[in-house]
């Protein structure tokens, strides 16, 4: 396949990096006026990582704002990503959950880091029922696999806890893993809901890497600073350093290839 050897190539000779480092972080012309109104302020987790007005999550109700954006990418997959909840914002992001009907919600941050807070709990522990504006929330069980029973429907949650903010993930196999496991899950109807902190670094890579799986299935070329650069154009800085993007390009170069070695298998 065409398009993997050019990926073969750019990972080799640092094109793609050096591509990547040229791609604008923030589309020009699009506005953030929603996100800097005085009184959404304090619903922003960072100062310097807001939604775009076009693709901005809109809560229904008066109280509109969530720090949260629809993305489409790939074979129409759809994706809310979203910045860690802080107190002031649990309510929202249940209320984005419940009106935008997804089932799905992965973590990819822990609650802290180096003694810093980078997520807001927005959970209780079962067997404890916490409501949240309009919903009530109850754990069902706390694994590796946190499931959530919100009203009339079950979501999953699915938390990855090695990695690190501005990092790659410990493990690209245990990454893998982890986004099959989402695979699975998801359903190609419904946004999945991503967030870490800032909801643009880690956030970035596993819809990049989700939306390259699509289309390694679909038998369709990947061209990975092309998905990053349709995913900024919908949440300014999705994937945040050229670590994280080359480990995204490898991630993929590996998963194309192990399919060509099952199909060559006799
Ligand atoms: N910090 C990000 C970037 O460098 O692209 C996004 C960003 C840019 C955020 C500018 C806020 C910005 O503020 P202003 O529009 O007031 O320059
Ligand atoms: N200004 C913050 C910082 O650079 O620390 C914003 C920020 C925080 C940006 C975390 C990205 C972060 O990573 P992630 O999006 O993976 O949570």
């Amino acid at each position: 396949e065409e398009s993997m050897k050019q990926l073969e190539r750019g990972i080799q000779s640092g094109t793609l990096s050096f591509h990547f480092e040229n791609l604008y972080k923030r589309k020009p012309g699009l506005s953030l006026s929603c996100a800097r109104q005085p009184e959404n302020q304090e619903k922003n987790r960072y100062r310097d990582v807001l939604p775009y007005d076009d693709t901005r999550v809109v809560l229904l109700g008066k109280e509109d704002y969530i720090n949260a954006s629809h993305i489409t990418s790939g074979v129409c997959l759809r994706y809310i990503a979203a910045q860690g909840p802080l107190p002031q914002t649990c309510t929202h992001f249940w209320q984005t959950v419940w009106e935008q009907q997804t089932h799905t919600i992965i973590m990819l941050t822990t609650l802290t880091e180096r003694g810093r807070t980078k997520c807001h709990q927005y959970w209780p522990h079962p067997p404890e029922v916490k409501d949240y504006g309009h919903l009530s929330v109850k754990c069902h069980s706390e694994e590796c696999n946190l499931a959530y029973l919100a009203e009339e429907f079950s979501v999953t949650h699915l938390q990855y806890v090695a990695w690190p903010d501005h990092g790659v993930p410990d493990d690209p196999s245990d990454f893998l893993l982890f986004i099959s496991s989402v695979r699975e899950r998801r359903k190609a109807t419904e946004p999945l809901m991503v967030h870490c902190s800032a909801g643009i670094g880690r956030t970035g890579v596993l819809i990049t890497m989700e939306t390259a799986l699509g289309l390694i299935d679909a038998g369709r070329p990947i061209f990975p600073l092309d998905i990053v650069k349709t995913l900024r154009d919908q949440r300014a800085m999705m994937v945040q350093t050229t670590c994280q993007f080359q480990f995204v390009c490898e991630a993929v170069l590996r998963v194309y290839k192990e399919k060509e070695e099952k199909s060559k298998a006799p």
